[in-house]
């Protein structure tokens, strides 16, 4: 395949679809930038004094590691001078940040989870970041939380970056899926994938099965049978991968198939699983279905959610398509 950077895959996309307005051409560029800020942080690990812990906690009330806060601010400085966007929301900060007023400010939303996987920074375990992107809406004029509540369908961009043994960055404008692979001499994205499909079928689930007995029944029926194998009604065996990554694992399911499985459990009967739905569930959501795959909170799309507050959690069920429709069925009978 003749290899174009990301810079000339949006100006084509921009003449064959017109569906990349310069504005959103220069927030993505401005994401991708940052994300190669990003990976050259973690990159450095121990050598650049950004491990460990930040003796903090998030909105989440998760122990906040240096990179999460590292990560967090490199996005959060490369996005308020351009004049694209109106504000920004991220895992790590509890209210949303709107741009400053020395700042021109665009139609734009930009929400992250600047470095997802936290808990496999500091061994070496790939991590990653997940953005979003929303339009701000008609007339608004100081951006409030309640501006980004908007469901998954509204997102006109979604991606991710994958920091791992190469620097990887998925994209999704509403046409179809594309891979970029960092060139680290020349500092620039490559296209490597024109077109990823998610295959409809697959032998293989990702899921934190240390959690199996605070399931509820529809999630252990379904996991039982994937145990059982080819001695029980699915007739064949299966495989497992968890890598506590989401990005990671996500990125695996696109490439080879896959069913990643993060349901909600009696612990917490209030608390709908763990995932984020603004900018973990539904920027995934959005990436596996125009890969052909779908994502579904276990009664329906993940996507048509209405949300009703900024870090809302929800239970996701998203990979090949065939497993995902199971799956759901069995939560909804
Ligand atoms: P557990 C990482 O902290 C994360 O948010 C996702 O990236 C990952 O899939 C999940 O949590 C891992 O959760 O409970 O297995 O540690």
């Amino acid at each position: 395949m003749k290899r174009i950077s990301l810079t000339q895959h949006l100006i084509e996309e921009q003449r064959l679809h017109d569906s990349i307005p310069a504005e959103l051409r220069l927030l993505i560029e401005v994401v991708a930038r940052a994300c190669k800020t990003i990976s050259h942080s973690v990159g450095k690990g121990a050598l650049g004094d950004v491990l460990g812990t930040a003796h903090s906690e998030n909105v989440q009330g998760e122990i906040q590691k240096k990179l999460d806060i590292i990560s967090n601010e490199i996005l959060l400085e490369a996005n308020e001078w351009g004049g694209h966007l109106a504000a920004m929301a991220s895992e790590e900060m509890e209210t949303i940040h709107p741009i400053p007023n020395r700042y021109p400010k665009g139609e734009y939303m930009l929400l992250f989870d600047p470095l997802d996987g936290s808990s496999n920074i500091d061994v070496n375990v790939s991590i990653g970041t997940i953005f979003s992107v929303l339009k701000a809406p008609e007339g608004m004029a100081t951006p409030t939380e309640q501006d980004f509540l908007q469901p998954g369908t509204k997102q006109v961009a979604a991606g991710y970056a994958v920091y791992g043994p190469q620097t990887m960055l998925v994209l999704t404008t509403g046409n179809g899926v594309k891979c970029f692979t960092l060139d680290r001499e020349m500092g620039s994205w490559v296209m490597t994938q024109r077109d990823i499909k998610i295959p409809e079928e697959t032998s293989e689930y990702a899921i934190n099965a240390s959690n199996a007995r605070h399931w509820y029944p529809p999630m252990q029926q379904y996991f039982n049978e994937l145990q059982a194998g080819k001695t029980g009604v699915r007739g064949r065996d299966f495989n497992m991968r968890w890598i506590a990554s989401m990005v990671a694992d996500v990125h695996r399911i696109l490439n080879r198939g896959g069913i990643f499985m993060y349901p909600a459990d009696k612990r917490e009967p209030d608390k709908a699983g763990k995932l984020r739905l603004m900018y973990e569930a539904n920027p995934m959501a959005f990436i596996v279905e125009q890969a052909g795959g779908a994502a579904t909170d276990g009664k329906g799309r993940i996507l048509d959610i209405a949300p009703h507050t900024l870090h809302q959690r929800v239970p996701v069920f998203l990979g090949s398509r065939s497993e995902v429709e199971r799956v759901t069925a069995y939560h909804k009978a």
